[in-house]
């Protein structure tokens, strides 16, 4: 019998995403992402829903690579922002995947703003050989800090305390992030997904 463990390919180039699902899943799943193939098409997001997204990444990785497709669209919305950055989190800033403008353009519009309450979203799609499987979602309510605090995590992480508690996710550290966040929560389902099909 072959107990090798079965690959998982994460559709994302953001190395964190990969990391944090990495050290949830454990040694179940080889975990690569689309950086281990140099020739996979950009997958434009076009869409104007994590569903949406995530879908059509999941979608387009899958037609091109053999074996199970995870693909994580996820942002943060703001109360006070009407929900905004959501689906556009990662180009908040005006530079798609710059965390450091983002979070700049996130502690401005948040100035002097009351109302801090935010949540992030994550929402996974798995598919297979151009089709879908399942979709998930998972989500953490929590508020905008006020000024950026600690060094770990990524994105929005120094700028978001989960509820219940007064440090950012980067202060955290990534257990207690990854116990609690939108994508701990989507992965959860995804795993027990897994799970009831063997
Ligand atoms: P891929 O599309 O390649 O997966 P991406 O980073 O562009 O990578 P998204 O389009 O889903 O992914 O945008 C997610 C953005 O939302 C991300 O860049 C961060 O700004 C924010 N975000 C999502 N999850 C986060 C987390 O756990 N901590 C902090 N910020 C997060």
């Amino acid at each position: 019998m072959d107990d090798a463990p079965k690959r998982l390919v994460i559709a994302t180039r953001n190395a964190h995403k990969t990391e944090e699902i990495r050290e949830m899943i454990g040694d179940r799943f080889e975990v690569v992402d689309v950086t281990a193939f140099p020739d996979l098409p950009e997958v434009e997001e076009t869409g104007t829903s994590f569903l949406e997204n995530a879908t059509l990444k999941a979608l387009a990785i899958s037609r091109e690579v053999e074996g199970l497709v995870l693909s994580d669209d996820s942002g943060l919305e703001v109360d006070a922002l009407d929900g905004r950055p959501g689906v556009w989190s990662s180009s908040f800033g005006g530079e798609e995947g710059n965390h450091a403008k983002n979070n700049e353009r996130m502690m401005r519009e948040m100035a002097g703003q009351e109302v801090r309450t935010a949540r992030f979203r994550c929402v996974m799609v798995l598919a297979e050989a151009g089709e879908v499987l399942a979709h998930f979602d998972g989500s953490v309510e929590g508020r905008v800090l006020d000024e950026p605090s600690g060094g770990g995590g990524f994105g929005y992480d120094p700028l978001f305390a989960p509820e219940g508690y007064e440090q950012s996710f980067s202060e955290l550290g990534a257990e207690v992030k990854n116990g609690m966040s939108h994508r701990g929560r989507a992965l959860a389902k995804v795993v027990a997904w897994l799970d009831e099909q063997n």
